[in-house]
């Protein structure tokens, strides 16, 4: 399929849903099989449904468990900041960062990596510092937590909030933006380098209203570096409302104006203060305006259960204090439900050929197509831990996954799959159950590896039907 026939199908698809681009009305698409929870309901047009974790959400298993059974990504609350991967320099603390990404890969969950630069929560020992010195401390930072998670990240907040707010469309004064105004490319760049598979992404807070200086800021910059070909693959809307600051009704327009410039959108915060009927149709106008968009490929809101949320006075989640869906929870999974196009992310790394186009092995739309993906798990000093998440592009009814492993490696144990041992170091894994996937749905396997001082990583690889 070439990408006009895929943008022709696309177009068809708005129509159909009937989507007036002035005004933000979505018309219901016939739900095929309606999903019962947020990630179903949402991978149900390719899309994934979020949340952020606190480490403490892990002492509480009514948390975990809504976690567990509503979201299909994870982004650490504050666990993978600067101050805490890096509080003393050169000094890295992974204690925390590694409880949330290996719980969410446990679990099958995908996750996204927040936030490698930041002018807020910086350790006290980069506080301090300005010019030469900060800029090479802030790209050692890039490039050692990146590198540390390569392989485990769907997406990087690799420059969060670096606009200032108001009128002035300018740069937020901060000792990272002393270090000169192309900071922020060389911290893509850095992260490219570290982490070629993960999306790279620019995030930050009131770029959600087209018409306002901000978002047109964030806009020009976008455009700059996907015209000089700096390595950005996304955009992320962190969308944190209230009555001050209500969701705009030209949200979809804004998402589609950096989609047009070739990078994914995603909802990256979600959080919406109010209560009742009013909070759940300012839920829905986010989610009608992310599932109008192709390459709007996700939204993840900013905790589970009101009590969690960094202003729980506004109770601004779909959960309450109780774990009870809220209004708000039943007008999201009703919205995803209804349909929406389909999403299309581009492909990921340096050889992204534009906007949704088919790289050279899309199989298109038609054929049952996985990913595999390889992420280490715990090590000791003779054995290590492999998980393999298997990610449906398209709707599949099985999957294989092969994993090659290396002299004189040789796996002592395996869950959550059947394996079997065409030849020596190969192992093919088949599902323990039934392996049918929605399109964008993950599942995972894992595997303990006797490395033999062998600690080369398997190749692993996965076929669909
Ligand atoms: O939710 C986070 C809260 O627990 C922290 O105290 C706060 C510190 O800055 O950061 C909150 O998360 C922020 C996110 O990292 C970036 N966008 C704004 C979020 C809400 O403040």
């Amino acid at each position: 399929m070439t990408a006009r026939m895929r943008r022709s199908r696309i177009a068809a698809a708005i129509a159909a849903t009937g989507i007036a681009m002035s005004g933000i009305t979505l018309a219901a698409l016939p739900a095929s099989a309606a999903g019962a929870t947020l990630h179903e309901a949402a991978a149900e047009s390719g899309r994934y449904f979020g949340s952020a974790m606190a480490a403490h959400y892990l002492n509480n298993s009514q948390t975990t468990s809504i976690l567990n059974r509503e979201f299909n990504m994870i982004t650490a609350e504050n666990e993978m900041k600067m101050d805490a991967m890096q509080p003393q320099r050169g000094n890295f603390n992974w204690s925390s960062g590694d409880r949330i990404v290996n719980w969410a890969l446990q679990n099958g969950k995908q996750v996204r990596g927040h936030a490698l630069a930041w002018h807020s929560q910086q350790p006290g020992w980069m506080q301090s510092m300005e010019g030469p010195q900060l800029r090479q401390a802030m790209l050692d930072h890039v490039t050692q937590v990146a590198t540390y998670y390569r392989g485990k990240i769907h997406s990087w907040d690799v420059v969060n909030e670096a606009f200032a707010d108001g009128s002035s469309g300018a740069r937020r004064n901060s000792n990272l933006q002393r270090t000169g105004d192309d900071w922020i490319e060389a911290a893509f760049r850095a992260a490219r380098a570290a982490d070629p598979q993960a999306k790279l992404c620019y995030n930050d807070y009131n770029t959600d209203n087209w018409d306002h200086a901000k978002t047109q800021a964030v806009y020009r910059m976008v455009r700059d570096f996907k015209q000089r070909g700096v390595p950005i693959d996304c955009v992320g809307f962190q969308a944190h409302f209230n009555s001050g600051n209500p969701v705009p009704n030209n949200y979809h327009v804004t998402l589609q104006n950096f989609a047009d410039l070739g990078v994914d959108v995603q909802i990256t915060e979600l959080d919406i203060e109010g209560s009742g009927q009013s909070q759940a149709e300012q839920f829905d106008g986010v989610v009608q305006a992310c599932l109008a968009v192709t390459r709007c490929t996700g939204i993840t809101v900013w905790g589970v259960k009101d009590t969690d949320s960094w202003r729980s006075y506004g109770t601004p989640l779909l959960f309450d204090g109780n774990g009870n869906k809220k209004l708000a929870y039943h007008a999201v999974l009703d919205r995803l439900n209804s349909g929406g196009t389909p999403a299309d992310p581009g492909d990921p790394g340096p050889g992204d050929p534009g906007p949704g186009d088919p790289g050279p092995g899309d199989p298109g739309p038609g054929t049952p197509s996985c990913t595999a993906t390889y992420s280490e798990g715990e090590k000791w000093n003779d054995r290590f831990n492999g998980i393999v998440t298997i990610r449906a592009d398209t709707n599949i009814s099985s999957w294989t996954a092969t994993v090659q492993l290396q002299w004189p490696q040789y796996v002592s144990a395996t869950w959550n799959g059947s394996p079997t041992w065409p030849a020596e170091r190969t192992m093919v894994m088949r599902p323990a159950g039934n392996g049918s996937l929605g399109a964008g749905q993950t599942t995972s396997f894992g595997f303990t590896v006797m490395h033999g001082g062998n600690w080369t990583w398997p190749q692993v690889s996965c076929a669909a039907s």
